[in-house]
């Protein structure tokens, strides 16, 4: 098939001295600070290809298991547009988990891997796909709070250094903003409604707002991982800089609707030009990340029944790419 077999037997490459290590860690990060992307054939330090690796897969597991909460309420959305759009919103989360598993792949390790540590519990997926999506208003309350605190991270993402992750977060945002739009609109559909509409709207709100700011991750000081991603630029902003950009751009949209915030520290601050707000609690965040929120085991049993349900669709794939590719052969 191939004139010189002897191309396909392994190199075996020496490992660096620890002088050369230093010299190519030194040139890795001149790369970083001239702001020029990362791109998967070229060499980087072992840590930073795990940090993105674990980072990526646990936004990809988001993304993905992002799709339960919603679809929950497909066969009970109240019309034909609003089932229309909510199936394209979740079609859209599927996608972006497919992105984002790509980009993860460019890094050394397979989708089946990540899968897999996602189903053990070994990888994390977004904090806020553990709480249950019990009313209609909650599918406004996602596409507002949940994608608008997703936004405001991810395009902080789509400048970061890994140019695979980056340019998967250009096209992810494009979306993201139409979905956050799209949550914004129902519920300002419900605020112009019936009594009931706009309690529900309410009530709604008062239960996603503290674990949407949740989704930022624990205070700058208690962050293990910023200092590090922020030096690599896998992170282009902190936590808490995250999670104030979203404050102050959510108060506003929130008196417009007419809702209050679930929290009476919420007050504007002349001189720091920012919301100031309430302590998080985040004995609350530590137990729903370490698999004990209200529906950690769910979200994992329901995520194993799929993937096995669709088994044979992966079986017929790979039979399929075999045949294509014996017909290329012969
Ligand atoms: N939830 O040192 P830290 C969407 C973990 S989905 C769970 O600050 P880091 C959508 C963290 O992993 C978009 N775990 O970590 C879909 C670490 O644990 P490990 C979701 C969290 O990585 C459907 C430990 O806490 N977006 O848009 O520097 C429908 C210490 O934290 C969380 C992404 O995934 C959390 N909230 O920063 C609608 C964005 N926070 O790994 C919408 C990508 C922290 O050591 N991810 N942890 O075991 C990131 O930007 C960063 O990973 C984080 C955390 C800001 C989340």
């Amino acid at each position: 098939m191939y004139g010189d077999t002897s191309i396909q037997k392994p190199i075996k490459i020496a490992e660096p001295t620890s002088a050369e290590q230093a010299k190519l860690e030194e040139i890795f990060q001149q790369k970083i600070d001239d702001d020029i992307k990362i791109e998967p054939q070229e060499w980087m330090p072992a840590a930073y290809r795990k940090t993105l690796v674990r980072q990526m897969s646990q936004h990809a597991h988001s993304e993905v298991i992002g799709m339960q909460p919603e679809g929950n309420w497909l066969t009970r959305a109240p019309s034909l547009r609003r089932k229309v759009i909510l199936l394209a919103k979740i079609q859209d989360e599927g996608g972006h988990g497919l992105y984002i598993y790509s980009a993860a792949e460019t890094l050394g390790t397979s989708r089946a891997e990540m899968i897999e540590q996602l189903q053990s519990g070994k990888a994390k997926y977004s904090s806020i796909f553990n709480y249950p999506a019990l009313t209609w208003a909650d599918m406004g309350t996602i596409g507002w709070l949940v994608d608008g605190a997703a936004i405001t991270n991810q395009v902080a993402l789509s400048r970061g250094s890994y140019g695979p992750y980056s340019r998967a977060m250009i096209r992810i945002c494009k979306e993201e903003s139409f979905h956050q739009r799209q949550g914004y609109e129902l519920l300002l559909t419900l605020s112009k409604g019936t009594k009931e509409q706009k309690e529900m709207l309410q009530e709604s709100v008062n239960r996603f707002w503290w674990p949407s700011l949740m989704m930022f991750g624990p205070n700058d000081a208690n962050s293990p991982h910023s200092a590090q991603s922020m030096k690599w630029k896998i992170k282009k902003k902190s936590n808490d800089q995250l999670r104030q950009e979203f404050i102050d751009a959510t108060v506003p949209q929130a008196e417009f609707l007419g809702i209050t915030l679930p929290d009476p520290d919420l007050k504007w601050n002349e001189e720091r030009g920012h919301y100031d707000y309430g302590a998080i609690d985040w004995e609350e965040f530590g137990n729903v990340i370490n698999g004990n929120g209200p529906c950690n085991k769910q979200r994992i049993a329901n995520h194993i029944k799929a993937h096995e349900d669709g088994a044979w669709v992966r079986e017929a794939a790979a039979a399929y790419a075999e045949k294509q590719q014996k017909k290329q052969v012969a």
